[in-house]
């Protein structure tokens, strides 16, 4: 296909998956508002509609609970094609919501969009800043109490990551009883090989019920919580989007609402910094609950650069563990590199190719000064997409498209990066 040809193919996947203002991920697999997906769909959709690119985060912000937590799950009209529904959140939300959030990349996205965006839309702009610094200091208050500059996620979907080897050990400590009766819909839709396993879903699920009984208290939840990491991937992607809303209230004209994200950033940058091991060229997520280090290796270990600017002697360990993880892939960086035993091609989190995810470290590298190595991610991620769909992730080792098709956020990264 012609790349014209594929924009219109990318922009009539988002428009299959409105349902009103906001984007299902996919048909079928995933029915409902997504929290990080919507973000990097309303960056697909300001490459040509800025108008809909505010949509979608006025309809996700529609969830944005009282303590300024935005849920990962927004339930805006009732499906039952996905486990787990509203009904086992059982949240008391205005909208039904689930009761955890995911990576907060919706400062990134209004920074994107705001620079696209007429002067007419400053209002709607600047109404989703401030809804944004209120999810932000929820991170900051709810997940970093101790102040220690990493926010901290009590359930792996909260990473958007679910089954990543780097929850391994700490999910091996989660009991696989539930209150609530597991009815897997998911492998209804996709192959179970490109799956979480059914152990994976019963400790998922053990977790929901742990935190339903916790009130979905923040405090009641932290205390309760058999499963808590100070995490880099949603830590980095929380410093860079407090960088980038600084940006946006200093073009708003509001230097107090700037300061406040810029001191956040500046917190969590040094909680990032610390996570630095130069033994393993990346930053490692923290499990508190054993007081360990993880040193699974896996996407998340790259994520700061998105936020830091990092000296030469890092940025070149970096450079050639990224290299090194790359050795036989045909494509973008594995979320598990192939060298380890956790490695699985086609099984989700544990190896595939995310476009999202290169989207992000792409930026990174070019943050960073390395815009070569960022072109050598993309283009071989833009002709995987081009051969094979708008697939929701990709075999690293053969190009291949898996999980669900027709993926909004892919589509939207192909707007995006093939600019
Ligand atoms: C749980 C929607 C979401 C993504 C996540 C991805 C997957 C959900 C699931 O789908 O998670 O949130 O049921 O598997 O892991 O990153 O946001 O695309």
């Amino acid at each position: 296909m012609h790349p014209a040809e594929l924009d219109a193919a990318a922009r009539a996947v988002l428009s299959a998956n409105d349902r009103g203002g906001y984007t299902v991920p996919t048909e079928g697999l995933y029915p409902f508002q997504w929290n990080w997906d919507s973000a990097f769909v309303a960056m697909g959709f300001a490459t040509f509609d800025a108008d809909r690119a505010l949509r979608e985060l006025e309809r996700l912000v529609e969830g944005q609970w009282d303590d300024g937590m935005i849920p990962h799950i927004v339930f805006h009209a009732p499906a039952d094609s996905y486990f787990p529904g509203p009904e086992v959140w059982g949240t008391r939300h205005r909208i039904p919501t689930s009761g955890i959030s995911q990576p907060p990349v919706m400062g990134m996205a209004l920074r994107f969009v705001a620079a696209r965006a007429p002067a007419a839309m400053r209002p709607r702009i600047a109404t989703l800043a401030h809804a944004a610094a209120r999810s932000h200091a929820w991170w900051r208050a709810a997940r970093d109490p101790e102040g220690i500059g990493l926010v901290a996620v009590l359930h792996p979907w909260e990473t958007g990551s679910d089954n990543s080897p780097a929850w391994d050990a700490a999910l091996a400590r989660v009991p696989q009883d539930t209150t609530t009766p597991v009815r897997r819909r998911d492998t209804g839709h996709v192959d179970a090989a490109m799956r979480p396993r059914d152990e994976d879903y019963r400790r998922y699920i053990h977790l929901l019920d742990t935190y339903r009984a916790a009130g979905w208290q923040p405090a009641a939840m932290w205390r309760a919580a058999p499963f808590r990491i100070a995490e880099v991937q949603v830590s980095a992607i929380l410093c860079r989007a407090a960088q980038d809303l600084s940006s946006v209230f200093d073009e708003l004209g509001e230097p107090g609402a700037a300061a406040a994200q810029r001191a956040l950033a500046t917190h969590l940058a040094h909680g990032l910094d610390a996570a630095w091991r130069p033994a393993l060229s990346r930053f490692v997520s923290r499990d508190l609950v054993a007081g360990e280090d993880i040193a699974a290796p896996t996407q998340a270990g790259f994520l700061p650069l998105l936020a830091l600017d990092l000296d030469a002697p890092r940025r070149k360990a970096v450079l050639a563990e990224m290299r090194r993880w790359s050795a036989g892939c045909v494509l973008g960086l594995p979320t598990t590199p192939p060298y380890h035993p956790a490695f699985d091609a086609k099984r989700y989190w544990r190896g595939p190719v995310w476009a999202v995810v290169d989207w992000l470290l792409a930026e990174g590298l070019r943050r960073n000064g390395e815009a070569e190595a960022a072109q050598a991610l993309i283009a071989p991620l833009l002709a995987a997409i081009a051969r094979a769909g708008f697939d929701e992730y990709f075999d690293p080792l053969t190009g291949e498209g898996l999980g669900g098709r027709r993926f909004s956020w892919t589509a939207a990264a192909w707007l995006v990066l093939s600019r």
